[in-house]
């Protein structure tokens, strides 16, 4: 039989319809391998030494429970307002504070004691995203020899900005744990290596493998997709006009967390210099769907505000008795009507100044008729564009360079229309995330066995504690 999964994320799903592409692809490598899933419940607790069972699941879902304290300064500090900004090269935003490290360093150490309770010699662990970048140094600490896969989900940051950490080798030792670590685009493995380089204790195999002490770690790229052939059946699906009386003539659709690595600002701004130059009695839209995110961050109450003034302001300057060209949703959309909205839309914006890939701009190639597909409009910046390439491709910086690519989109000829989105879609079927999930876990268990866990003061492990 072959060895089980171990998923760790910071979150779980919670109850029997929990849904999105990551629950997906591990719910069903789960149970492949009869694995389990291990996150932090959504409600805070005692910060108690013990995992336990979650309801709901066909897998079995473990849960930790973090303090209110800790939700405070691990989750919604450290987490999200040091290293989120950080991968997203806003480095100005970065609220250092030393409760927030010794609160990160203390939860991933937790974390470690209650995987290594639970883990057999042969599992293989399959730890997601920046809140666990020190997970691996704290199981090996703990003796676990085990073949142990990092996925990042967002940007890897760039060698300048990580000096902003408190201890900045720190980084590079965390990372040096895994034995596969996985990122979303070539740019972010190049950054990764680039990081390596640039310290004098990292050595390069010939298999470009990154050797740091005695540990041995592959580096590569796995782009993250959608479920896909769900997600198109679920756009073809019909159901009642999501506008009812008030659907516009031509629209372009925005979906996204409000978060300021997204671009909806200057996105809003492109789109009301379009408005200025827009041919002569066409009345188009923006429709932008944006439920709120990390509400009690300052970063993210300022963004919010911004927002709303910008589409308050420029409402006020275009808008008709009869026409509202911004129609701005602070709110979760159910999934089902998002898939409805891609498909009626003439484009799609995504304009971010940094993103991991951007499951939007491949849930909206997927949702469209392939006989009288939308355009979509895609951020250089966002990982998908790696890829994505047969998007209209645009600076984000750049206000008029999005407003002409909305013009483009606006005239589009059929012919052009269903051969970009052929060929996107060709991209978003290759990078599904059942392939995703397949072929990372496939490599990680191809990577050598570390036959035994490093001692204190190795290189590749430095303090734990
Ligand atoms: C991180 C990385 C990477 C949004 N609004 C609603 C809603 N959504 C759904 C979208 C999409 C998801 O949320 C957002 O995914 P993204 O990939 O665009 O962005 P992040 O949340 O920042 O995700 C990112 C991803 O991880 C995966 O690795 O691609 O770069 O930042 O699925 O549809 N869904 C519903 N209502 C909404 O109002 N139902």
């Amino acid at each position: 039989m072959s060895s089980r999964l171990i998923a760790i994320s910071n979150r779980i799903p919670i109850g029997a319809n929990a849904s999105g592409g990551l629950v997906v692809a591990l719910r069903e490598a789960l149970a492949q391998s009869k694995g389990i899933w291990i996150g932090a419940h959504p409600d805070p607790g005692a910060g108690e030494e013990r995992l336990e069972p979650v309801e709901g699941g066909a897998e079995t879902r473990m849960a930790f429970r973090l303090t209110e304290e800790e939700m405070s300064d691990y989750y919604l500090g450290f987490a999200n307002s040091v290293l989120w900004p950080l991968c997203h090269r806003r480095v100005d935003l970065v609220d250092m504070q030393a409760a927030y490290e010794r609160s990160y360093r203390a939860v991933n150490a937790r974390v470690a004691r209650l995987v290594a309770q639970m883990a057999r010699p042969d599992d293989v662990i399959w730890v997601h995203d920046y809140h666990f970048f020190p997970l691996a140094q704290e199981l090996r600490a703990l003796g676990l020899t085990n073949r142990i896969g990092f996925f990042l989900h967002v940007p890897f940051p760039s060698l300048g900005d990580l000096s902003v950490l408190p201890k900045p080798d720190d980084f590079a030792d965390w990372l040096a744990d895994f034995d596969l670590l996985g990122f979303q685009t070539q740019g972010d493995v190049a950054r990764c290596l680039e990081m390596y380089r640039a310290d004098p204790r990292a050595e390069f195999m010939m298999d470009g493998t990154v050797k740091m002490g005695s540990r041995i770690t592959s580096v590569a790229a796995f782009p993250i997709g959608i479920e896909t052939e769900d997600f198109r059946a679920q756009a073809q699906e019909g159901g009642p006009n999501p506008f009812g009386r008030e659907a516009p003539e031509w629209f372009i659709i925005g979906v996204d967390r409000l978060d300021y690595s997204k671009g909806i600002p200057g996105r809003f701004r492109a789109f009301g210099r379009y408005l200025e130059t827009r041919p002569e009695g066409t009345r188009p839209c923006l429709v932008q769907i944006a439920p709120p995110t990390r509400d009690t961050v300052k970063a993210y109450q300022d963004i919010t505000n911004e927002l709303e003034s910008i589409a308050g302001h420029l409402n006020g300057a275009f808008a008709e008795l009869d026409w509202t060209p911004f129609r701005y949703i602070h709110r979760k959309v159910e999934r089902a009507k998002l898939a409805r909205l891609y498909r009626m839309a003439e484009a799609c914006a995504v304009t971010s100044l940094a993103d991991g890939m951007n499951l939007v701009a491949k849930e909206f190639v997927a949702a469209q008729d392939a006989d009288d597909p939308g355009v979509l409009i895609l951020s250089r910046f966002a990982g998908a564009a790696e890829d994505m390439s047969a998007a209209l491709l645009v600076n984000p910086h750049d206000i008029e360079d999005m407003a002409r690519a909305i013009g483009r989109a606006f005239e589009m000829p059929l012919a052009e229309r269903q051969e970009r989105n052929a060929a996107l879609m060709e991209v978003v079927e290759r990078t599904d995330v059942a392939q995703w999930a397949d072929a990372f876990l496939s490599r990680l268990r191809k990577c050598p066995p570390t036959l035994f866990a490093p001692e204190p003061g190795d290189a590749g492990m430095k303090s734990a504690g």
